[in-house]
């Protein structure tokens, strides 16, 4: 088995953390997600993920900024997304020092823009991020923070996605998301099983047992987490210690 990496995320506004990170109020400046990130990559993290909530012109600005002042100090791969829509975008924020960005909405609204991508940056840059809600005994795409329907089928959208570029999948269960119930796993089982690039798992990760139960019964090549590392129930570190014990391997 390939060693398995953790991702750390952080939703950021205005180039600040969206959330309060209990875990790190003791920090100097907890709300600064470059703070956060290099406490991370102190406990382990193999890569970060920011996802950008910021809607204005002024919070890219800022966003750019937290991406330079990141790249400058870690180097861990960096994956960035939110409010990615042209290539001119991408090219914005690998330029401030991302490794990777992340596509959801623009790609499921205009699935050329993975093969723009792809063509222009490699396909290793270009990760797509699926939110998938399960209805009926399967799972349907949804974009725009999981509002609008799309009527795509996400087995088939990340076999489309693999197709058309992608570098790697970031499959988020919505139904899971923030629940700290744990992955939804036979989601996970179903795209890992349809497609030949690395899948990130995402939403609902409380304890380490779900890392496990991802990267097992889910195939999953990565678990992406936030509120887990948010609540600080676990550091980076005690997770993959307990992954570790448990016979998966991964970097420490
Ligand atoms: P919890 O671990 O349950 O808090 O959820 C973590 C994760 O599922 C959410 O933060 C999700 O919104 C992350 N989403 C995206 C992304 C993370 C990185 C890149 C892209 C995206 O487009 O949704």
């Amino acid at each position: 088995m390939l060693t398995r990496r953790i991702i750390p995320c952080m939703d950021v506004r205005d180039g600040r953390v969206v959330k309060n990170y209990q875990y790190f109020t003791a920090l100097p400046d907890a709300g600064d997600p470059v703070e956060l990130a290099r406490r991370y990559n102190e406990q382990g993290a193999d890569e970060l993920a920011y996802l950008d909530i910021t809607a204005s012109v002024e919070g890219r600005k800022l966003l750019l900024d937290l991406v330079e002042r990141t790249a400058d100090e870690l180097f861990i791969p960096l994956t960035v997304a939110g409010g990615i829509r042209s290539v001119e975008d991408m090219q914005a924020v690998l330029h401030a020092g991302a490794d990777k960005i992340a596509i959801n909405s623009s790609a499921a609204l205009d699935p050329d823009l993975i093969a723009r991508g792809a063509e222009r940056f490699g396909s290793q840059c270009v990760v797509v991020a699926i939110d998938a809600r399960r209805e009926d005994g399967d799972w349907w795409v949804y974009v725009r923070g999981g509002r609008t329907p799309t009527g795509r089928r996400a087995v088939e959208w990340a076999m489309e996605a693999e197709r058309r570029g992608a570098g790697e999948l970031l499959v988020t269960s919505i139904d899971r998301d923030g629940t700290g119930e744990g992955y939804d796993l036979e989601l996970l089982h179903s795209i890992c099983s349809s497609v030949g690039i690395p899948v990130i798992a995402s939403g609902g990760a409380a304890t380490p047992a779900h890392f496990l139960e991802a990267v097992t019964r889910g195939m999953a090549d990565a678990v992406l987490a936030a509120s887990m590392f948010h609540y600080g129930r676990y550091t980076v570190r005690e997770a993959k210690e307990w992954m570790r014990a448990h016979d998966v391997p991964v970097r420490l």
